[in-house]
């Protein structure tokens, strides 16, 4: 029988795989890790607009696995920086001796599972191939870019760029006329910056999205005192949560409250700022009318900051508030109240073409020197099927989700046995504080590798039934959401062609008990052999 070169092989040095590579080598377990950029950092090293931040408090979104780290790392601002976090991730890899496991700029194309003796051979573009027992995907959410295919577009003679493939080298807009497309997070983020920098900032919007001001600033010592001594607690406290970050929720219903109540809710929220906005009440997702209540509210917000009420009116979003990700702002809306900034509105008239000078759209020609496509992603699947990846009797992936990615908790594949996925589909991933979901994973799924070694079993593969149940509960648990309502990313609407499917499991706190019930009984609903 061939024994694999390897125990696992890791494909992407993201939080994920930094995390997957310490806790498999820890066990004892070879690791090579392969990462397509020429650094680590994954969704951190590529999405280095301006404005790059998080939108989760930094003191959640980092590791909780080693006290000493939690400890010795000190966060300057409450949403750190892109550059700040990528710091973090070069100190996290230096601490724990990475690198010296991590093949940098290779990228993955193919997997393939060898029925015979149980493992994976996984191939570079690059033309080399190892193979190992486990393929775990630690592939990111959010790393497979989406360049709409509008006409023209290889004939503009400016440079472009995509948000998440920004350049190293900073572009420098000083005296350029800009045209940005999108107004999702990236360009919420960005659009401050660019327009600060640039002559002209043209704004290409189809869709308006909500944003929360982020009071984003350093942070107070007596906060993160706090904080750091009762980190534990604090974690604790997070995890048997919905969303796995101290977002609190009022446990009333909106609907339950008159209008005077409910603006001094939302007043006290909109003073807190960020994602918290959305805890304001317990119903603001599952019921219409109470949505509509904080959909005013932030509506209202927009007309007493944009000066111009046209463009307050293009800017106010007409849909369910939450049901695409709210965006954490600063100095959003009053970007528009700038003479440099033009807001175009591309839903009524959708752009048309790129020409070689810039923009056509409504029978207008807007000029440009440069484009930037803050146009998202392919999201939760995008890089995984990127990838040529074959299990049992040789199906691909591609074909087993041509109608949706099935799978098990998120986890497992059935048919694909000895691969593993990292917030992938069917977890909370997206829907969830990033870092707890991908230690959770990254733990359960160490945890499941060293079980197959105590039990002297080198094969585990999620059942088709057990597949087919928790595809059904993901979407049973939407169902009794507003989130189906709207084209989100979520569903894979933003990319012609993608399935419309609910991709995250909703509520975090009932993942982790599902995984640990699954544990417990045994690794219910998988084949060990
Ligand atoms: P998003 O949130 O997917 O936003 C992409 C934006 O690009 C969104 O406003 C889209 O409008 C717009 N878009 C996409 N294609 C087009 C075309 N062809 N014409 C005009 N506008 C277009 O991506 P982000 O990078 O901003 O954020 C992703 C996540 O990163 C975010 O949720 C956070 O979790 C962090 P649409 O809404 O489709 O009408």
């Amino acid at each position: 029988m061939t024994q694999p070169d390897f125990d696992a092989v890791v494909v992407g040095a993201g939080f994920a795989g930094l995390y997957l590579l310490h806790q498999l080598r820890s066990r004892g377990f070879s690791v090579r890790v392969y990462e397509a950029g020429s650094d680590i950092g994954g969704t951190w090293f590529w999405n280095r607009y301006p404005g790059a931040r998080c939108d989760v408090e930094s003191l959640e979104y980092s590791y909780q696995f080693s006290d000493a780290l939690q400890q010795e790392w000190d966060w300057s601002e409450k949403y750190a920086t892109q550059g700040e976090i990528l710091s973090y991730v070069n100190h996290v890899a230096e601490r724990f001796d990475l690198r010296r496991d991590i093949q940098l700029n290779t990228h993955v194309e193919q997997a393939i599972f060898n029925e015979d003796d149980d493992y994976w051979q996984v191939s570079t573009k690059d033309g080399d191939t190892v193979t190992a027992r486990f393929c775990i995907m630690a592939t990111g959410c959010l790393s497979s870019t989406n360049v709409p295919d509008i006409k023209g577009l290889e004939i503009f003679k400016g440079a472009t760029f995509h948000t998440g493939n920004w350049p190293h080298v900073e572009p420098d807009f000083e005296g350029k006329t800009v045209g940005i497309i999108g107004t999702g997070s990236s360009a919420i983020q960005s659009i401050p910056l660019v327009a600060e920098a640039a002559r002209h900032l043209h704004v290409f919007q189809r869709t308006p999205s909500y944003a929360i001001p982020a009071y984003n600033g350093p942070y107070d010592p007596a906060y993160v005192k706090d904080r750091k001594e009762n980190y534990a607690t604090y974690r604790e406290r997070a995890k048997n949560s919905r969303s796995g970050f101290l977002l609190s929720i009022n446990e009333e219903n909106a609907t339950d409250c008159n209008a005077e109540e409910q603006q001094r809710v939302y007043d006290e929220r909109w003073r807190r700022g960020g994602l918290t906005f959305l805890g304001a009440f317990n119903d603001l997702l599952t019921d219409k009318q109470a949505n509509d209540t904080a959909a005013d509210y932030v509506r209202a917000k927009i007309s007493d900051v944009v000066d111009d009420p046209e463009k307050a009116r293009l800017l106010s979003p007409d849909t369910v508030i939450g049901c695409k990700r709210v965006c954490v702002d600063t100095n959003y809306y009053q970007t528009y109240n700038r003479d440099n900034v033009t807001l175009h509105d591309v839903k009524t008239d959708p752009i048309e073409e790129i020409t070689e000078r810039g923009i056509r759209y409504g029978n207008r020609e807007i000029e440009l020197d440069e484009i930037i496509f803050a146009t998202g992603f392919d999201a939760m699947t995008g890089a995984l099927l990127k990838m040529d990846i074959r299990g049992r009797g040789g199906i691909s992936l591609r074909e087993k989700w041509r109608e949706g990615p099935k799978n098990y908790l998120g986890l497992a594949i059935a048919g694909f046995p000895n691969m593993f996925i990292v917030t992938g589909p069917g977890s909370p991933s997206v829907l969830a504080n990033m870092m707890p979901a991908i230690e959770h994973h990254v733990e359960w799924i160490a945890d499941c590798i060293d079980h197959l070694r105590t039990m002297k079993q080198r094969c585990i593969e999620a059942q088709p039934d057990a597949e087919e149940n928790w595809v059904r509960q993901t979407n049973e648990i939407a169902d009794r959401t507003l989130f189906p309502t709207c084209n989100s990313w979520y569903l894979g609407a933003n990319i012609p062609g993608k399935p419309r499917v609910f991709m995250p499991y909703l509520g975090f706190q009932r993942y982790l008990e599902e995984c640990e019930q699954v544990v417990a009984d045994g690794y219910a609903g998988f084949t060990l052999a």
